[in-house]
This record gives C-alpha cells, structure tokens and sequence, in this order.
C-alpha cells in the first residue's frame, strides 16, 4: 500500500474491466483478435478497402452493448465510488470504447480509443450520438451526406484522443493505476514509464496476470477485476486520501 499522499490520481483502463461484464477482451485466447484479423477491421486502411465488412464488426459489438446481458460491475462501480469520494484530482483514461464507465457514474473519464456509441462524418467531422447500425448509406445528422460516415474509434496508425490532457495529468498525478490491459498497444502502454519520470507516482498495475510491462510497476494485484478492484479502492478510502 502506498505511504505517500496520492491525492492526483490517474487510472488507465482497458479490456479486463470489461470481461465479467460480458463484453470480450482483445488478446486473451477467446478474444476478439482471436476471431477476426486486426488488419482486416481496426485500420483506416481496412475501411478503405472494405467499409462494409468494418460496419458489420462495429455494428454488431454495438448491438452487443446494448443487449440487456451487459452491464457495468463490481469494477466501474468502484471506480465511480473513488470519483465522487476522492478528496483529490482523479481522471480516468480508458482504452476501453464500452460506455459502461458512465453507466457506472464516472464522469471524469476519457476515451482515448474512442466511443462505439458514437459516429463521424468524414466530410464535415461532425460527431454524433450513434445507436443504430451504420452503413456506407447512413447519412450524416450534420451536413445530411450519406457515405462519409465511419465509427468514432481510433484505430492503428491513428493518433488517440485527449493526449495532451493526458500526458499533463501523468506529469502531475502521484498515482498512476493500470487496470485490465495488457500493455501491448501503445502510447497506452508507454503511461507507466511517464508517470513514473514524474519522480513521485506510486504505480499499480491490477490484471488477471502480469501485462507486458508488468516489471514496471511497484506494486501489483492479479486477479479479476470485480474483486481486486473493489478491495483496493476500499483501501485507498479507508486510508482517508
Ligand atoms: C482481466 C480480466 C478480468 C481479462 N479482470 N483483467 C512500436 C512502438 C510504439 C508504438 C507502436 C509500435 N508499433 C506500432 C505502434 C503503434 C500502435 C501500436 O501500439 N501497435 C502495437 C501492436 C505495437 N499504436 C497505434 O497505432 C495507436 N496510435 C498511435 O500510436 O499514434 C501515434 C502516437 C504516438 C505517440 C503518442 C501519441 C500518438 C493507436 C492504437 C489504437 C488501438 N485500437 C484498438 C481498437 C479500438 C477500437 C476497438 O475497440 O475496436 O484499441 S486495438 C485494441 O487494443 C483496442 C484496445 O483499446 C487496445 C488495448 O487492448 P487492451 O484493453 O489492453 O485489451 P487486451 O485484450 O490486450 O488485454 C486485456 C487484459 O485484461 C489482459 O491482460 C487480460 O489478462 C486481462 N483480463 N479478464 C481483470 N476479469
């Protein structure tokens, strides 16, 4: 448990905080890399070639979200519970494109990767609300065109959201908690070695098993995330900030 004052904290999110609510993670031998090629729907390239094939994988995940079997855990809500409790500054970045974190309650929060709720239009740029299936004839709410609209993910190659607000509150924060990724993708991957060159961030890593980088971190808690997740928040409020 950390002795210092973490009263800035940054906590970085990814696929295992999602698994017990239902939705599949990437690279574990059930996920979804597992089952489709990345080449083939998470690069612009792959859209170029073929949109229609990359509108089927979005909009069924999409149609996943919304089926009544997914819902936020025992995880999301911890960490909606240290938002609203936690004396200090506390921004939660999730790779994740669920919205299960502000099902939960977390309202500081930041999709680096993206929102699968969400579409873009490639003409105008606008970003809009998106529940139902999207398809080379959805038009755009904004400039009414049909055949620009594309999901509002970042895939590879593409430059994620909020980094400068990222990398600023990494500069400042004095804790830094990576939950449910594997550290394979980066810059993600790189947030513990900037949080660590802040010369004060206590760094967790909270995983079923070790991450790529795992080493990294000071202090490490493996198991799932409804029950690690939970318990080290409890601590970190118990302690009273
Ligand atoms: C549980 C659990 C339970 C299971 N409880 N835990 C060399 C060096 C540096 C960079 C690069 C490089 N070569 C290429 C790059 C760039 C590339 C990259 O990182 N490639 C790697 C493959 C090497 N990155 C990019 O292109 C990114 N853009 C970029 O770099 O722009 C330039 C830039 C540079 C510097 C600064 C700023 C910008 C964009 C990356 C976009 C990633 N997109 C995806 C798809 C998004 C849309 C979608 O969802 O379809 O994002 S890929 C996919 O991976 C998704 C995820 O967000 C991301 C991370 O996956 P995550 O969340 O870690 O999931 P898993 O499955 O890998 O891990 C799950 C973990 O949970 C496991 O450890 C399990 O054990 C655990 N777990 N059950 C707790 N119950």
């Amino acid at each position: 448990m950390p002795q210092h004052d973490s009263r800035s904290i940054v906590i970085l999110t990814g696929a295992g905080i999602s698994k017990e609510s239902g939705l599949d993670t990437f690279r574990d031998a059930d996920g979804i890399w597992a089952k489709v090629r990345l080449e083939n729907v998470a690069t612009p390239e792959a859209f170029a070639r073929d949109p229609a094939t990359v509108h089927a994988f979005y909009n069924a995940r999409r149609r996943g979200l919304a089926s009544g079997e997914v819902a936020p855990n025992a995880a999301h809500a911890a960490l909606a519970r240290l938002e609203a409790e936690w004396p200090g500054e506390l921004l939660l970045v999730t790779q994740n494109i669920d919205d299960l974190h502000e099902r939960a309650g977390s309202r500081s929060l930041l999709h680096m990767h993206g929102e699968l709720l969400k579409g873009r239009c490639e003409s105008c740029g606008t970003v809009s609300s998106w529940h139902e299936d999207m398809s080379l004839e959805s038009a755009c709410p904004g400039c009414y065109l049909p055949g620009g609209m594309r999901v509002h993910v970042v895939w590879f190659g593409e430059m994620p959201f909020g980094m400068e607000r990222i990398y600023a509150a990494l500069a400042r924060c004095s804790l830094f908690l990576s939950i449910g990724t594997s550290g394979n993708v980066y810059p993600a991957a790189g947030f513990v070695q900037e949080a660590r060159g802040n010369g004060r961030a206590h760094t967790v890593e909270l995983n079923l098993e070790p991450s790529e980088g795992h080493s990294l971190f000071e202090e490490r808690i493996y198991g799932p995330a409804t029950d690690v997740v939970p318990a080290y928040v409890e601590r970190l409020l118990g302690r009273g900030g």
